[in-house]
Order: C-alpha cells, then structure tokens, then sequence
C-alpha cells in the first residue's frame, strides 16, 4: 500500500501563484498578508524578488478564474491560491459573482490538473469577513497551508498511465 500525503516542509520545489481580488480589498488585502506570512514562516521565498511566487491582481472575484486559467495554464506553479471576498448586498448580483467565481476556479483546477485553492470569502456582511480575515482568525493561513499540502501532494502522486498492469 502506497499512503499519499501533502508535506508543510521540504517545500523549496514549490512554485505557487497568487490571484486576489481588488474588490473589498480591507478584506483581501488581509487574507494575502496572512497568506504570506504562513507562507514564508514555512519556507517559501515571498521577496519581492521570489522565483517562487508570483501575484496577480484582478478587479474583482468574477475575473479570478480567468486569470487563474491563465496561470495554470503555463505549467509555472504546482498549486494556485485564489484570495477573494464577496459579501451579500441588496441585490442578486452576489449570487452571480459566488456561482461564477465557485465554478469558475474548480473548473480550472479539474482542466489543468492544476490545484486551485479557493480561498473567496462568502459572506452576508462586512463584519462576518472581517471575522475570518484577522478579526478572529484569519483563513489567508489557512489557504496558505492548504496550497501547500496540495502542491506537495499533487507533486507526489503518479501521473496518468504510470500504473503497473496486474500480472
Ligand atoms: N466582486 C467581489 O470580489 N466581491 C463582491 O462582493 C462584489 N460585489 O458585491 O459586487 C464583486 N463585484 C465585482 C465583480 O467581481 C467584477 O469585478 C465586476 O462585475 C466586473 O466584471
């Protein structure tokens, strides 16, 4: 039996790209400065000059999964964190900006095979994203760690027609 399992160390390999809305950016800009630090506190060069993450700045969460695409696209970087929040208003418009941006990035980790860690905060209000952007706790760390156990798992799995036939 062969167990598979993601690792938070001996992550140096690790190339990620980072893809956060500028819309409720008191929010966003809270979950990528956790991100960040969880990040670098495990080992991930975050300089400015890093080779081993990028950032991209959308308008808001509905761009996220075209970027992300993008991204994946270019076979770069083992996992993708997507950053965004969407909190509810007087209008539908939420729900359309949450089915697109949900759909959007699972589509994009299941076509490239690239994993895409869906860190958009959905919330009926400002208070209740702020709560899980720093208020209380922060879920940027916790994206931050899901990228990485994605990406090492990811890296660890046998890729597509490597399995032995029984004999
Ligand atoms: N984008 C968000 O990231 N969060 C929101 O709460 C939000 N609301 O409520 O409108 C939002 N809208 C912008 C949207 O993501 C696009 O950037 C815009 O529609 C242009 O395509």
């Amino acid at each position: 039996m062969t167990v598979f399992e993601g690792r938070f160390t001996d992550i140096s390999g690790l190339r990620i790209g980072i893809v956060v809305g500028r819309f409720n950016d008191l929010v966003t800009a809270k979950l990528l400065s956790a991100c960040l630090d969880a990040l670098s506190r495990h080992g991930i060069d975050t300089s400015p000059s890093s080779e081993q993450l990028d950032l991209a700045w959308v308008p808001g969460s509905f761009e996220i999964p075209l970027v992300a695409q993008r991204l994946a696209a270019t076979g770069r970087y083992q996992v993708l964190i997507t950053l965004g929040a969407v909190i509810k208003g007087d209008t539908p418009h939420f729900d359309y900006v949450c089915a697109e941006v949900s759909k959007g990035v699972a589509a994009v980790s299941r076509s490239t095979g690239v994993p895409v860690i869906f860190g958009v905060l959905t919330t009926d209000t400002m208070q209740q994203a702020l709560e899980r952007a720093g208020i209380k706790s922060n879920l940027g760390w916790n994206y931050a760690l899901q990228a990485l156990e994605m990406g090492s798992l990811m890296a660890s799995l046998p890729s597509a027609g490597s399995a032995n036939p029984p004999s």
